[in-house]
């Protein structure tokens, strides 16, 4: 595997979806033998599973199309805490423990906090929610996430007028995340929100997909979801959320500003400098597709940006 450094890496420069899938069947007879070994740990977990699954309703804004398999959806991951192949983050993942979890909350709120993860679940009811998912490296997926708005979590914190923005960080730990050991980003990871952005009803918590716990590879125990944008906006493994009245600056921003701006929207007239982003493959389909303005969420975030200049603001 190549080894990147901060001035050549690009999102681009990953395993092909073509060459992971041979690995992974060859090396499936040999996973399913380690999969034996650990099923009484996995019995374990499920007993002390800390959300209501069975009481989750179906939440708005689903996209009526064929969901990718749990399978893919839980074995080719972005999590560069991981390991930056696609595989790395459901081989190495096991080692993140997310019980006990906590969220601190500060900056520019009334109600600055340290939740626990039940405490920031308490008052909110799940939902499933199907949305795309598309990466900037040209894939995409559909995904039934569990989860709730992040509006109705930040509400409970009051944020200030001088909020404009929000921060969001993923845990630092090089002993649970050994990929963090290799400066290929400037860790922890950080992405951010504009406040409106951040509000809309859209943007989700998400806690679990299939209906089940968020596995630690997709970013347990919570990670936040945004549709319309690029994938790597939908920060994993939130520990800070952080009001502030300047904008922040992304992991990705700072590794490659040219690449990847504050806003990255999904936007198929815009290129990425190095290749064109008008179409995508959805993972388990052979022909690819167009991709679409917003990811195809135009009706409900397009008024978000009236009268900004995309280009410019990519
Ligand atoms: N902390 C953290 N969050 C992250 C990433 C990451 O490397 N670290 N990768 C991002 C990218 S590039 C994508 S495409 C999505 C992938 O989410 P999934 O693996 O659940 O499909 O997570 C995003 N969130
Ligand atoms: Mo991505």
């Amino acid at each position: 595997m190549l080894i990147k450094t901060p001035t050549d890496l690009s999102e681009s420069d990953v395993t092909p979806y073509e060459i992971y899938r041979q690995r992974r069947r060859f090396l499936q007879s040999g996973l399913a033998i380690a999969g034996a070994a650990i099923g009484g740990s996995l019995l374990s977990r499920d007993a002390s599973a800390r959300l209501e699954l069975d009481r989750v309703k179906p939440g708005p804004y689903s996209a009526d199309e064929e969901k990718t398999s749990y399978e893919d959806i839980t074995s080719y991951n972005n999590f560069y805490e991981f390991g930056v192949d696609k595989s790395d983050p459901a081989r190495h993942a096991h080692k993140l423990v997310t019980d006990p979890w906590s969220v601190t909350v500060t900056g520019e709120v009334e109600k600055p906090a340290t939740c626990t993860l039940e405490d920031i679940l308490r008052p909110h009811a799940l939902e499933e929610r199907i949305y795309r998912l598309r990466c900037v490296e040209g894939w995409s997926m559909v995904i039934p996430w569990v989860g709730f708005p992040l509006a109705d979590l930040i509400k409970r914190f009051q944020p200030t007028s001088k909020a404009k923005y929000v921060e969001f960080e993923t845990l630092y730990d090089k002993k649970q995340m050994p990929g963090q050991r290799r400066r290929v980003l400037d860790w922890p990871y950080r992405e951010g929100l504009r406040m409106d952005e951040a509000m809309h009803p859209l943007t989700l918590v998400a806690v679990g997909l299939y209906g089940k716990e968020l596995p630690n590879q997709n970013g347990a125990p919570l990670r936040l979801v945004v549709p319309w944008k690029y994938g790597f906006k939908s920060i994993k493994s939130i520990v800070k959320i952080r009001f502030r009245e300047t904008q922040p600056t992304s992991s990705w921003t700072r590794a490659a500003p040219r690449e990847y701006g504050f806003y990255s929207n999904v936007n198929p007239n815009v290129s990425h400098p190095r290749w064109s982003q008008k179409r995508e493959r959805r993972i388990g389909e052979f022909l690819k597709r167009k991709t679409l303005m917003f990811n195809g969420y135009g009706e409900q975030v397009a008024s978000l940006y009236t009268g900004m200049d995309l280009k410019k603001y990519f």
